[in-house]
């Protein structure tokens, strides 16, 4: 595998020293609190135990540095890069989001690794505002204004997660894995594709495909994005956090089968080369997602659970993961 994510026990600062590690995420501290350019603090609460940190490392040497203001952590074949923007100096989240994505894309159209992978989108207080007024919906008017390749028949951006911190958090978070080559990007056949959503969604679609396969060296990983019960482009079982996690389950599975048939080979599967990561909208719902995930997949791939709001309201749980393919 050319990235290596882990869940580790320990201080981030154990971590960032080592000379193969791209980054290390620390939940539940503020992005803007972040020194080392390979030491990223997410806003989002783990909920199981023990606690732990997010290592990635790929192969190094690894050279960090910072570039107007996004950092980034560049190995042979793999960047990390995140970007934290307090949204009080930014302007509106419209704004904030349209200057996140130019400053993503004026870097990496300068960087030998310029093509993007996964991006992790954290949004505080997601859900907030009206109608169009809502900040995920502004954030993805704001992401499709910086965008400005016309999506036509295939995606703008590879996969992403786009997730809500909490409403008292001062930043907008981007945080992206680049690479030297182009990753194969997947759609769902049970999902219509985030950038053909109808109007009622918001007044720009989201920019995002399902899953970005990362092929390089070799090996081959799948990187899914924050995978939600959505059948078609509609919400399936509303009120119901373990048939959501299923649903959800399922969507990763026909991603996976439609991976399987446009590369040929093995089907990718959840096992210890793999890593999942599951948002949960209200702590009440913890125990019966992660039951209902250890019924559900392997007991040895790693994963984390961690409190986030979703994109939709009536949405209680998502899913993201990094899939080892053999
Ligand atoms: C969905 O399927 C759920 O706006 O970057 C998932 C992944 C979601 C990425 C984004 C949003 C984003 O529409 C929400």
């Amino acid at each position: 595998m050319i990235l290596k994510v882990s869940y580790e026990e320990g201080a981030a600062g154990d971590w960032v020293a080592e000379p193969d590690v791209l980054s290390v995420f620390e939940f539940g501290r503020s992005p803007l609190e972040s020194t080392d350019p390979r030491h990223v603090p997410v806003a989002l609460t783990q909920l199981d135990e023990p606690s732990r940190v997010e290592v990635w490392r790929s192969h190094g040497p690894v050279k960090t540095g910072s570039w107007d203001g996004l950092r980034f952590a560049q190995g042979e074949w793999l960047t990390m890069g995140h970007i934290a923007l307090d949204l009080e100096q930014c302007g509106t989240m419209r704004e904030c989001s349209r200057l996140a994505y130019e400053l993503l894309q004026s870097y990496l159209q300068q960087s030998p690794h310029p093509w993007p992978l996964k991006i992790w989108n954290h949004i505080p207080g997601i859900n907030r505002g009206d109608g169009d007024e809502e900040r995920y919906r502004q954030f993805c008017l704001g992401r499709a204004e910086a965008v400005s390749i016309d999506p036509g028949d295939g995606p703008p951006l590879p996969a992403a997660t786009g997730i809500g911190t909490p409403l008292e958090e001062a930043s907008l978070q981007v945080y992206f894995l680049a690479g030297a080559l182009p990753g194969l990007d997947v759609e769902n056949p049970r999902q219509v594709s985030a950038w053909r959503y109808p109007r009622r969604y918001g007044p720009r679609s989201p920019l995002f495909s399902r899953a970005t396969i990362l092929r390089m060296n070799g090996s081959s990983q799948f990187l899914l994005s924050g995978t939600a019960s959505i059948v078609g482009h509609q919400t399936h079982h509303e009120h119901q956090v373990a048939n959501q996690l299923r649903e959800s389950l399922r969507n990763v599975d026909s991603l996976l089968g439609e991976g399987q048939r446009l590369m040929g080979g093995a089907r990718a599967q959840l096992d210890h080369n793999g890593v999942l990561k599951v948002y949960i909208r209200n702590v009440k719902d913890f125990e019966a997602v992660r039951a209902t995930l250890e019924a559900s997949v392997p007991d040895e791939i790693p994963r984390i659970f961690v409190r986030g709001d979703i994109c939709r309201e009536n949405l209680l749980t998502e899913i993201d993961g990094i899939i080892g393919c053999r």
